[in-house]
């Protein structure tokens, strides 16, 4: 078993060198790809110092079995032939072939199977916001059809990658020095604010971002869902939340949904309000599971329940849910 990683310097694409290691990925050989400008650097594997070799048209993906990508839609639009031609299986973290008939868009807790249909041998991984949703939303699905998602977001910097990560740790700094911070990144300086605004704006007034949650979930459901999400950035460092409402065919009670939780698999629950025992992303980051709290019954609707949850963007939301897909495919000897 041959991996590559592509786009190993970005924020993704380091997490992807720390969970293959520490999930001991059945793997004979690890290969790295960058750009131009990080080919050549060296990042430690198991021990191994690996060099960075530079992503190119031409036949280096040969004898590699799977490559998770991580190095921007463009570059996994540019680079799909070069990769998948000769049977490669690309697992593909950027946006650009989710919605695209022939890809399967997947989180393995929620429709692992959808990974057997993959003519262009390509798995999308969702988008991280999607992804911690719908892991939650799957526990309730089996209990009665949703209907109805509206979610509030509340994203970290490291969703903009790691240039995020560092201009929000840059304006920490500025701000306490009383300097003008750098705004580079964000439309806004982060520190000591909210920006509702994550990606563009779209003829609907809604965001890419907030459209990616309508779409995706759907898609990765199978259902005719309707969602309605307000996606918005938030000073922290790593980790999303989500305020979620949900409306269902039939009502569900708290116990049920909070047993439907503790059972799902990829979930934890923390939720005992009396004792301030509810997830948040500071304690959180550096986890795989994605956390759910503060589970009632939405006073507007018997037929809600509300809940909030939180999960490591850069793991669940990106890395780790990617290799789970590998895994997938190892053990169902879809890649041999
Ligand atoms: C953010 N969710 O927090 C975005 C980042 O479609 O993979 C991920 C964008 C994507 O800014």
């Amino acid at each position: 078993m041959k991996v590559a990683i592509v786009g190993v310097s970005g924020a993704v694409g380091q997490e992807f060198l720390r969970v293959l290691a520490e999930r001991n990925f059945p793997m004979d050989e690890l290969v790295l790809f960058g750009s131009a400008r990080s080919a050549g650097r060296t990042y430690e594997f198991k021990g191994k110092k690996l060099v960075v070799k530079e992503l190119k048209e031409g036949d280096d993906f040969k004898d590699i079995d799977i490559a998770l990508t991580s190095a921007g839609a463009s570059t996994s639009k540019a680079f799909e032939e070069t990769i998948t031609k000769h049977g490669t299986v690309m697992i593909d973290n950027s946006s650009a072939f989710r919605m695209d008939i022939d890809v399967p868009l997947v989180v393995p807790e929620v429709n692992p199977e959808d990974c057997k249909n993959m003519p262009r041998r390509i798995i999308a991984n969702p988008n991280c916001t999607t992804i911690q949703m719908v892991v939650a939303l799957k526990a309730i699905e089996k209990l009665s059809h949703i209907t109805r998602v509206h979610i509030a977001t509340y994203q970290s910097a490291s969703g903009a990658g790691a240039s995020g990560m560092a201009e929000l740790e840059e304006q920490t700094k500025e701000v306490a020095n009383n300097q003008d911070p750098t705004v580079e990144k964000f439309q806004y300086q982060l520190v000591n604010n909210v920006i509702p605004h994550i990606d563009v704006f779209l003829d609907n007034d809604y965001t890419k971002e907030e459209m990616k949650m309508y779409n995706e979930t759907r898609k990765i459901m199978h259902s005719d869902v309707q969602v309605s999400a307000t996606a918005v950035r938030v000073p922290v460092m790593r980790s999303h939340s989500e305020a979620i409402w949900v409306e269902t065919e039939k009502e569900i009670s708290v116990d049920a949904a909070h047993r439907a939780f503790e059972e799902a698999e990829g979930i934890v629950v923390i939720d005992n309000p009396a004792e301030k025992k509810y997830p948040m992303p500071l304690y959180l980051s550096g986890k795989d599971e994605v956390f759910v709290g503060r589970i009632r019954k939405d006073i507007s609707n018997p037929k809600g329940l509300t809940f909030w949850t939180v999960s490591d963007q850069i793991l669940k939301g990106a890395a780790l849910n990617a290799v789970q897909i590998a895994e997938y495919l190892v053990k169902e000897g879809i890649v041999k």
